[in-house]
């Protein structure tokens, strides 16, 4: 089995050398980290730790960085593409749980979910994620009990099927509607999401964003 671990990074030279390390030590020799046109030295860091190191020479979002590891991992013949994040958020440890339903054909997708696992998410992301997984549920009646969580594993085949069009944020809302609408059996994984003072000072997940990724839902919902 050709597992793969697809990393969307921007801006993460203070974090990306230990995620990777963490990756290496666990044993996961497949390692693609997508650059999406970060300011600092995130590129260079990546390009000396001999990972697959792709570049976004504009930044486009995570959304297009992800597509674009996916796509790269798809043609080196992966089996399993598993998204994880850059900035220290996931436990190298969760991946085993985040895979094995998929190695015994259970699903051919899993993600990963903070909310069945006790963990004390922040407020300002309590509320957002709350909205989010609301939103699914009116839009196309899915209850999924985390909706926007990066921590993701896939079959080759399920990768496949996914298309993600979406370039930033809202592209995880859009995996769900692509699970929905293509029918891909899935699962939930229990995984602890790590909050320190780094990911919390990067400001993203609030409201502003919540706002942006329910309006272009919205609009793709109504345009089709
Ligand atoms: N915020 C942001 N993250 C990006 C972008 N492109 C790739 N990423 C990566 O996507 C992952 C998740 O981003 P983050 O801001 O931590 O979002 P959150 O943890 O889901 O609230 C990180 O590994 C980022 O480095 C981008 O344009 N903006
Ligand atoms: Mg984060």
């Amino acid at each position: 089995m050709k597992i793969f671990i697809v990393i969307a990074a921007y801006n993460e030279s203070k974090s990306i050398s230990k995620v990777i390390n963490s990756l290496k030590k666990a044993g996961y020799k497949n390692i693609v980290v997508v650059d999406d046109g970060s300011k600092d030295n995130t590129y260079e860091i990546i390009k000396k730790s001999r990972v697959h190191a792709l570049k976004h020479i504009i930044n486009r979002g995570q959304g297009a960085a992800l597509k674009t590891g996916i796509d790269y991992a798809i043609n080196k013949g992966a089996d399993i593409i598993v998204t994880f994040d850059a900035d220290g958020q996931h436990r190298v440890e969760d991946i085993k749980p985040m895979i094995e339903p998929i190695i015994n054909k259970e699903c051919e997708i899993t993600i990963g979910s903070r909310f069945l696992k006790k963990t004390s998410v922040p407020l300002k992301r309590l509320l957002t994620l709350k909205i989010a997984i609301l939103v699914l549920w009116l839009f196309y009646g899915v209850k999924m009990t985390d909706a926007h969580n990066g921590f993701r594993a896939m079959s080759r085949d399920a990768a496949k099927k996914i298309e993600i069009t979406s370039d930033r944020m809202e592209h995880a809302s859009q995996i769900i509607e692509e699970i929905y609408k293509k029918r891909i059996k899935y699962k939930e994984v229990p995984v602890t999401i790590i909050y320190n003072n780094y990911s919390l000072s990067k400001g993203h997940g609030g409201l502003t964003q919540a706002i942006k990724v329910f309006t272009k839902m919205f609009f793709r919902k109504i345009l089709k």
